[in-house]
């Protein structure tokens, strides 16, 4: 496809004589003398033997897995030498190796990575090799799931225009991962503000082994993306470093002076399988193996420098040993490092301390107020958060302007704050997490909405693989705290999809905290802590207790902090203590108040993650019976995991069944007869403590 198609957008007479040829006087344009081509084929051979020393490695038992850039060279250095290493960002993707290079990265930084050293700046040998990342140059410590840095580059970009600067956000992946819904996310954001974001689509025709006929309509990304009114289109011979280059300049600058974002098609070639794993004589032609050899962008450099009488072969060939060299000796280098220690696997799954501390806490007594219902105390927190923390942000669906959300949550945000600081989001869960992700690497403190927990699925591959997991994958040098609001829970005749509890998905993912109050004081407190602590934070709010007098209670002022895992007591007793948390504390309460005869000790959770388990536990070794009770479904609920601990932690002094109250597994039905039997009640809660009080 590409000699014909290049040429619609590659300005040819710029670079190339008028026999259609390039040469260094062609090339002025490019600001490139012999010296500097020199250089940029060392960097394509330093590449390139890093691909060929990695599988040796990888034979010798030394590394485990090996993906490799050969034949993607020219397009990925071309870009790197437009852009601007510390000052620009980069989330470069896994065959980026030449891209990296010439951004700043050695090959003993990246070997150290191949051999899972501690050193190693991306992951101190906690990732796979092949995920680029590097604090000082701005290079984001990426991850394996396909697609998923797009939007974070876009909330990168977006970061930089809110703080006005000229920084531009470099993001690439391969044509097949264009099939993912977050890349037209992405295309679409980034298109609809004119963020300086480039996008690099190296086409090497495969995506493992699907061919672009079977994963692009049109096969071709360039044509896919016509439509994005605001993005500059290139397509681009990326074999080919001059064209390359010319091509990468011009898009960075654009992208500079905030004339949009830049999607530079590149075709390319893949010269070695997938990955270490792939084996790819099974689904090629060998024909097309052959003719693919042939556009080697090393061969091409080699015969343009051969012709311009910049080196000749004699020199080429010591220029070739010394990259091995250079290559060798890193591996060498590397190899005499040390490993991670063992103890330190769980170093930096979450911040190394909370920011809002247990010691020296002080309940405030506010009980001279007038009670707030828990929609507006969120409402206030939000205010004197964005008063306190000029980096903090607000943005959703819907939560800007005279709307304030649709539960107003938000109400008079934009008003104080401008728009600036308090947006819409396109209606889009991924865009919304995504760009957070983006935009809180740069020192924003992004705190979201999701309007429904019902519809944070799309949003679920970056808060799993992305959001928690980032101080983890980087060993602590990157994180992006932020806190995603989330409207849950049922009882309000909201049906299947606007009723969901959803917290047990999220307590299963180390680094994120899951906070869930049941009233308006406690929102304010948990949320203003949210904000204020640097871990990301899912934060539910039941909306069936938005407005409810029963949730509503007098608001503590702006100093308010409540800190995290720190569960209440509230209702001490001797005879059974429930564990409960949300909307299901005003059930237990009212439950037990229904019992004279035996005593009942409630404890409010508040925070599922970190769990205050020591409460949990000083309560059941004093009544030696209990009942976990929540709304979600029973069945592999989180009240399953607080069992658990329980009886293993207080096994002795148990003197019945651990209980479990919850809703029946199904979903939740919109009519009334049908939501009410399938939800917990009050009757269910009572029963289920007559039935532990006699055993
Ligand atoms: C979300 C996700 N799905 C599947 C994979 C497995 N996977 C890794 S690379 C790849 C192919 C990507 O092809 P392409 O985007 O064309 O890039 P290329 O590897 O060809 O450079 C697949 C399916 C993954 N890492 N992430
Ligand atoms: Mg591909």
């Amino acid at each position: 496809m590409a000699a014909q198609k290049n040429k619609l957008v590659v300005q040819e007479s710029d670079i190339k004589n008028k026999d259609g040829e390039q040469t260094l006087k062609s090339l002025k344009g490019l600001e490139l003398d012999g010296p500097k081509v020199i250089e940029i084929y060392k960097t394509m051979l330093t590449s390139r033997y890093m691909d060929d020393k990695s599988m040796i490695l990888l034979r010798q038992g030394k590394a485990f897995f090996h993906i490799g850039g050969s034949g993607h060279e020219a397009a990925q250095i071309a870009v790197a030498r437009a852009m601007k290493p510390g000052y620009d960002w980069a989330y470069p993707y896994y065959r980026d190796l030449a891209f990296a290079l010439q951004y700043g990265s050695t090959p003993k930084d990246i070997l150290l990575e191949t051999m899972h050293r501690v050193e190693g700046k991306s992951s101190g040998g906690r990732q796979m090799p092949g995920h680029y990342g590097d604090k000082d140059l701005r290079i984001v410590a990426q991850s394996s799931p396909t697609g998923t840095q797009y939007l974070q580059a876009v909330g990168t970009a977006l970061g930089a225009v809110k703080d006005g600067t000229d920084e531009v956000v470099y993001v690439s992946s391969g044509e097949g991962t264009t099939s993912e819904g977050e890349f037209h996310e992405a295309i679409n954001w980034a298109s609809r503000e004119l963020l300086p974001v480039i996008f690099l689509i190296q086409d090497n025709k495969y995506a493992i082994s699907v061919t672009r006929r079977e994963q692009t309509a049109g096969e071709s990304v360039y044509e896919m993306v016509k439509g994005y009114k605001g993005l500059n289109r290139y397509l681009v011979d990326g074999t080919d470093f001059f064209e390359s280059y010319q091509i990468a300049r011009e898009a960075v600058g654009k992208a500079r002076k905030g004339e949009g974002p830049s999607l530079i098609h590149a075709d390319v070639v893949r010269l070695l399988p997938h990955s270490s794993s792939d084996d790819h004589k099974k689904y090629r032609d060998p024909a097309e193996i052959e003719a693919d050899k042939k556009r080697d962008p090393i061969l091409k450099m080699e015969k343009f420098l051969l012709k311009e009488g910049i080196l000749d072969e004699k020199q080429m060939e010591k220029i070739r040993e010394e990259a091995k060299t250079l290559v060798d000796s890193a591996a060498d280098w590397a190899e005499s490092r040390p490993l991670p220690e063992a103890h330190t696997s769980q170093l930096n799954v979450y911040a190394p301390e909370f920011m809002v501390k247990k010691e020296g806490y002080e309940k405030p007594d506010a009980s001279g107020g007038k009670p707030v219902v828990l929609v507006d105390a969120i409402n206030h927190a939000l205010a004197e958060e964005l008063e306190h923390n000029p980096n903090m942000i607000v943005y959703g669906e819907d939560v800007a302007g005279k709307k304030g959300g649709v539960f107003t949550a938000t109400k008079g945000l934009t008003d104080k704050f401008g728009w600036d600081r308090v947006f819409n989001s396109p209606l889009a869960e991924a865009s919304i997490v995504g760009t957070a992700f983006g935009l809180s690497v740069r020192g924003f403190k992004p705190v979201v909405e999701i309007q429904f927990g019902d519809y944070i699925w799309p949003a679920f591959m970056q808060i799993r693989d992305e959001v928690s997991m980032l101080r983890y994958r980087s060993n602590g040098n990157f994180s992006c705290p932020m806190v995603i609001r989330v409207a849950v829970g049922g009882y309000i005749r909201g049906g299947l999809y606007h009723s969901q509890s959803i917290e047990s998905f999220f307590t299963h993912i180390p680094g994120l905290r899951v906070v869930f109050p049941s009233n308006a004081a406690d929102a304010k407190g948990l949320l203003k802590t949210s904000c204020r602590e640097n871990d990301p934070v899912i934060f539910l709010e039941h909306k069936g207790m938005y407005r409810q007098g029963f949730a509503a209670a007098p608001a503590p002022g702006k100093d308010y902090l409540l800190p995290f895992g720190m569960a209440a007591v509230k209702q001490e007793g001797d005879d059974i203590t429930v564990v409960t948390y949300g909307m299901m504390v005003h059930r237990t309460l009212s439950a037990a108040s229904k019992l004279d005869d035996v005593s009942v000790e409630v404890i409010d959770l508040r925070t599922l993650n970190p769990l205050d388990e020591e409460t949990i536990y000083n309560s059941v070794r004093k009544t030696g019976k209990v009942l976990i009770v929540h709304e979600d479904t029973v069945f592999g609920g989180f009240g399953g995991e607080i069992a658990a601990l329980i009886s293993d932690a207080c096994f002795q002094n148990l003197d019945g069944p651990v209980r479990r109250v919850g809703a029946k597994d199904s979903p939740v039905p919109y009519s009334p007869p049908l939501e009410q039997d399938m939800l917990p009640n009050e009757t269910d809660i009572l029963n289920a403590l007559r039935d532990l009080a006699d055993f």
